[in-house]
């Protein structure tokens, strides 16, 4: 056989089997007991407080972009209708605010981040990913933590679109880190092979940020 039956696809295919093989993306995965459920130092609220640097940027559908970029093999820059064409999930999740308060069973819909990952594929050094949204935020994270099964890019919040406090249209959510990792207004993705500090880590928290593990703080 030659080898110029070799396609673009077959190449892409290799690569997944090879990450199904060494089982890349598994280590995120996060289930814990029921009695573990409130991380040490957290309290539980009913409402939903919102944080941010302040300045809420008014993102419409009609000129919002997501362009991912860095140590991946297929760069994408999704404008709505290309983002809006990706399969959906729903997922349901607690959240944790390193300002020590919790709120469980948070009900999301979006574009899970295993769906966006098969079609960026991280190429294998990938290993960190640095977020970047339209009111200049920024904060990075561990690859494995990012694709865990229960993160996605949020466009929904129990049935409803994602306001403009909490980051709508589209803001990360990886529930099993605490909530300064999921950044609200997303706009960039950038797969990173060394770890880089964003924002709030740059200003003293982890570059983790584990609520089990009390990651909040540099030092922790
Ligand atoms: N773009 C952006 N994302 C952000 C922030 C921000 O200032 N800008 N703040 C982070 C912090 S510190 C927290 S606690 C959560 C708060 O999300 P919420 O306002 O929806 O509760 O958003 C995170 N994502
Ligand atoms: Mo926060």
């Amino acid at each position: 056989m030659s080898d110029d039956t070799q396609t673009p696809e077959t190449k892409l295919t290799a690569s997944k089997r090879k990450w199904a093989e060494e089982g890349k993306f598994l280590t995120g995965r996060v289930t814990r007991p029921q009695s573990d459920r409130l991380p040490p130092g957290q309290h539980l609220v009913k409402n939903w407080p919102v944080l941010d640097l302040g300045q809420q940027p008014l993102v419409r559908t009609d000129n919002w972009r997501l362009d991912v970029a860095g140590a991946v093999e297929n760069k994408l820059s999704l404008n709505w209708q290309a983002f809006d064409a990706l399969p959906k999930s729903s997922k349901l999740s607690d959240m944790h605010c390193v300002t020590t308060w919790s709120r469980y069973d948070n009900r999301w819909q979006g574009v899970s981040t295993h769906d966006l990952l098969d079609e960026v594929m991280p190429r294998p050094d990938a290993a960190f990913v640095m977020l970047t949204s339209y009111d200049g935020y920024t904060t990075n994270l561990p690859l494995a933590d990012f694709a865990s099964e229960d993160a996605l890019l949020a466009t929904h919040w129990e049935g409803e679109p994602l306001t403009r406090d909490h980051g709508g249209p589209v803001r990360l959510i990886v529930p099993h880190l605490y909530l300064w990792k999921s950044a609200k207004w997303i706009n960039r993705i950038e797969f990173l092979t060394e770890d880089q500090a964003g924002f709030w880590e740059r200003n003293g928290y982890h570059m983790r940020g584990d609520p089990w593990a009390e990651e909040r703080y540099s030092g922790d």
